[in-house]
Parts: C-alpha cells; structure tokens; sequence
C-alpha cells in the first residue's frame, strides 16, 4: 500500500480573520452577479485544495471536513487525477460518446461492473451528475418493467432536478416553491433508529415500509424502490440491520427493481467500496456519481446487464453524459483508491471520530448520537436530556469551527447534525487537530 503524496503543507493556518479582506471583496461582487439561491454555506474564497486543506483567497489555511460533500475522497488534486486531466485534455475535450465513441468510458464501465456488488453480467451508462444517475436509473426501472411507481425512503435526498426533488424529502430548501413534482412518487417511512419512537429492528423498520406501500400502492405497480444505505444530506442515518435485506427480498419477490444510491456513500468513503455491502445486499441497479470523478463531474448507473438493456439504443445518454476528462479523472481516482487503500483508511478515520466523540454522548448533553460508517460519520445535536433536533446549536458549532480554520457541513432533516466527511488522504494528525476543535466547539 503506498502513502499520500501532497503538494500544499497539511497544516491549520490562519493569517486573517475569517472571512478575510479577500474572500469579503469576492463576496461583494458576488452579491452583484450570482442568484441567491446558489448560496454558499461558507464565506471563505477557496484558491487551492490538497489532502485534508483548502487554502483561500488570504492565504489561509483550513482543515477541510466536507471534502466537497464528499467528493474528494481522494483528495482535491490528486496526483493521479491531475496527470489522467492534463494528458486527457490535451488530446481532445469532448466528442460525445453518443456521436464518437472512447476507450476511457468504456474502461470506466469495465470498471464498474468489476466493483459493483453483485455476482452477474452488469452494465453502466455515465452521466453528469448525482441527479441525473438517479433518473436515469428511474428511466430504466420504469423501461424494465412496464410500471410507473416509485418508492423512496423518507427524509431521503436524490437531488435537485426535477424528478429528484420529488423523490426528496425536505421542503426548505430544496423543493420549496419549485413544484409541481412528477407523479407516481410514494415516500415510505424509514428507518431512523435515534428518532423511532420505540426501538424496532431493522424488520420491523423494513415491514412497516412495505405494509405502507401495499396498502397505498401496492407491489405490482411499483417499477423500483430507491434507497441511500447510509441517508447523506438526511443526517447520516445507517438503518437498523435487517431493514435493507427485507426491502430487498420482497422487491424480487415482486419484480420491484431495487435501486441503491451510493452517490454519497460509495466509492470507499463508508470504509466498503459500497456501504450496502455492510448488509449483504446486491442492487439491482446502483448509482454513484461524487467520489467516482475525483473532483470532475460523472456519475454512473451500473445494474444488471438485463435491466440496463432493456433501454432502446440511443434512449440513454446527453451530450457531455461521460465526458473524457471525467473519464480520465475517474480513472485516475479509482487507481488511487485502490493504490492507497482508501478503504482502510476510511475506517481509520472512524475509529479517531468516534475515540473524540463519542465520549460526549450523554443524558445531559447537546449531543444526542454519534453515528455513521468509515470517513461517513455524523454527530447529531439535541436539547440537553431530550431527543429534540438543536439546529441552532449545530450552526454555532460549524460557525465556531470556520472562524477557528475548520471547514464543516451540517446535514440531517432538521438540520441539526454535522458531518465529518473529510478527503479519506487527511493525515491523522491534522484530522486530531481538527476534532479537538469540534470538541471545543461543542464546549
Ligand atoms: N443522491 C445520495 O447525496 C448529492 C447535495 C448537495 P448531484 N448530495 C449533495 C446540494 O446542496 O445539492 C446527492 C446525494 C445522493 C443524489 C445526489 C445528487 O447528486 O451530483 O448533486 O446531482
């Protein structure tokens, strides 16, 4: 296993206050041009990213928790990604692969199939983005079997187009103002084991889900079920065992495709090249998108090679859908994940989050649950003694860190959780640095 190589120092270091003069100039002019809906949640003008920092527009040097949600698992200028971009760029940019086919989108398909779960013959389109991965994957599943339902979890995110606003769950601010949504959506309740109620186990999470879409739907409508192992922007939510082998089961029982979204948790970041293989179970169809391009934009839709075919020839793709640059990055990403075990390290990064904070849990404490898996790990805030979200204690915490060089996203339905999703090459000690500061924070 080789180690990281970086090219900017893997240190904390702040020469201004924070936003600094800079970064307040950008934002001015900012303020002129670019729609308020596309906000930032950090002030904070980024010029250089490497490892486990994002260097801005003073000079400043932040240890960087989000990795661009999640995205640059393998770091935000990879070697290997940099030099694939450099060489692929210079032969040509774009030809469309549905007009002028190459060898790297067919080798990153290859390559899918080969990681996928699952024991059988698999195919992949690429695409742009995370959204469009997943209705591209709803396209199929309708194509595959003739019906127009779908399911898809509660508090689920599957993004902002819109086919996949319908398929999310929260209103502000992801859906609010913009509908209507397409039809055929059913959202069943899921299983969120800090927030039930009484505690149930995974089955019984599972056969809620499925008594409720029987009763409202019923299976034989149903083209796919849709679910995130681990739910991203809806707080880190790992389902209670059991819950995804039930979904699962009864989907084939019924001809239901069962798509799982790792657009989020894939890639290494969950500690397994996919976080549903912590539950043993094989997607029919699995899309990934974030890590998969080491900072370029592409995302796939790999299933069985039955169901990816039923498609008509010219019926998937788009004009920069699997782009060669993106190609050539994800290439270059893969090879590292690979190269520097990035799986392992994900799960290095778990075990320093949870030795820092899961010591804070308690019956008088803000924090209320510490949960996740690999360098995919979340802190949920509550009212001291109860299980009531806190978002406004979780935003002073993330504003606390920024001004202190810590770079942090907050999630979760009620907004009251923060993720730590560093790059899965931040050295462990700039990571120790950075959790003694959530742990101030958090006070
Ligand atoms: N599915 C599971 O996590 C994107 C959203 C950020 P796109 N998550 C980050 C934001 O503010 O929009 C996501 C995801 C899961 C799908 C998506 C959508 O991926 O590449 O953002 O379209």
């Amino acid at each position: 296993m080789s180690e990281p190589t970086y090219h900017l120092p893997q240190q904390r270091k702040l020469v201004t206050a924070l936003p600094g003069p800079a970064s307040l100039e950008l934002a001015e002019r900012r303020n002129k041009v670019v729609a308020r809906g596309a906000s930032s949640s950090s002030p904070v003008y980024i010029t250089a990213g490497d490892g486990g920092v994002l260097v801005d527009a003073d000079g400043n040097s932040l240890i960087d928790l989000g990795a661009g949600i999640a995205v640059t698992s393998v770091g935000a200028s990879a070697p290997k990604v940099v030099h694939n971009v450099q060489e692929a760029v210079t032969r040509f940019t774009h030809t469309a692969f549905g007009a002028s086919p190459y060898e790297s989108y067919v080798e990153v398909c290859e390559q899918l199939a080969e990681l996928a779960p699952g024991d059988f013959d698999k195919k992949s389109v690429l695409l742009n983005s995370g959204a469009e991965a997943v209705e591209n994957a709803v396209k199929i599943a309708r194509h595959a079997t003739g019906r127009s339902a779908v399911a898809v979890a509660e508090n689920a995110f599957h993004g902002r187009t819109n086919l996949t606003m319908g398929l999310t769950s929260k209103a502000m601010p992801y859906k609010a103002g913009f509908g209507p949504f397409a039809p055929e959506i059913h959202h069943f309740p899921s299983s969120y084991p800090f927030q039930e109620p009484v505690e149930i186990t995974g089955e019984q999470a599972a056969q809620r889900a499925i008594g409720y879409l029987e009763t409202r739907v019923t299976a034989e409508r149903l083209a796919c079920l849709l679910v995130e192992p681990i739910q991203g922007e809806g707080g880190f939510i790992v389902p209670a065992p059991g819950y995804l082998a039930v979904l699962q089961s009864w989907c084939h029982e019924h001809g239901i495709v069962f798509i799982v979204d790792e657009i989020q948790s894939g890639m290494c970041r969950s500690g397994k090249w996919f976080a549903c293989q912590y539950e043993d179970v094989v997607p029919d169809i699995v899309t990934t998108a974030k890590a998969l391009g080491g900072g370029l934009p592409i995302s796939a839709v790999t299933g069985r090679a039955e169901i990816m075919d039923t498609a008509q020839p010219g019926g998937l793709g788009g004009t920069y859908a699997g782009n060669p640059v993106s190609c050539a990055a994800a290439l270059g990403a893969l090879e590292t994940m690979r190269d520097l075990d990035l799986c392992a390290r994900a799960l290095a990064i778990e075990k320093q989050i949870r030795a820092r904070l899961e010591p804070l849990i308690g019956s008088s404490s803000c924090v209320g649950d510490v949960r996740g898996r690999g360098a995919m790990m979340a802190v949920e805030f509550v009212r001291p003694g109860t299980r009531t979200p806190d978002a406004s204690k979780t935003a002073q915490v993330v504003e606390d860190l920024l001004h202190h060089g810590v770079f942090a996203l907050s999630c979760g339905i009620n907004g009251n959780c923060i993720r730590f999703l560093p790059s899965l090459v931040i050295p462990p000690e700039l990571l120790d640095e950075a959790l003694a500061l959530v742990v101030a924070a958090i006070g």
